[in-house]
């Protein structure tokens, strides 16, 4: 390979760098913000979802991630049932995420292994 190649390949490479930074930048500003859910302990200390109630904006992702050593689920509840996916078990230090859309109903979610455990989206 000739240097005068090398160098134009260098140049392809960086301006690809720079497409690939500017592409991220855009992307995350797109997908509107995170907002992080805890699994398992409620802010009094009961077993729920903290915070209880989350309001966001369609297209925002919503991060559920499990901080106790139970399993948990993250379920749609029948009146909701579409607005997420939601998961089977979700295990000890294992995350859930998901893009939520407009929903002019506020969402509720449940754990399936603990029915007392009860969450709510409310997306503007
Ligand atoms: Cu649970």
């Amino acid at each position: 390979m000739s240097a005068k190649i090398d160098r134009r390949l260098a140049l392809q490479i960086g301006a690809l760098a720079l497409s690939a930074a500017a592409f991220g930048e855009k992307r995350a500003f797109a997908d509107g913000k995170v907002t992080q859910i805890k699994v398992g302990k409620s802010a009094d200390g009961s077993m729920g979802f903290d915070p209880k109630e989350v309001t966001i904006t369609a297209g925002d992702t919503v991060e559920w991630s499990n901080e106790t050593t139970f399993e948990h689920t993250v379920t749609p509840d029948a009146d909701s049932t579409g607005k997420f996916e939601g998961t089977d078990s979700l295990k000890p230090k294992q995350k859930y995420s998901t893009t939520i859309k407009a929903s002019a109903d506020p969402i509720h979610y449940h754990c399936d292994f603990h029915p007392t455990m009860k969450g709510t989206i409310i997306v503007k």
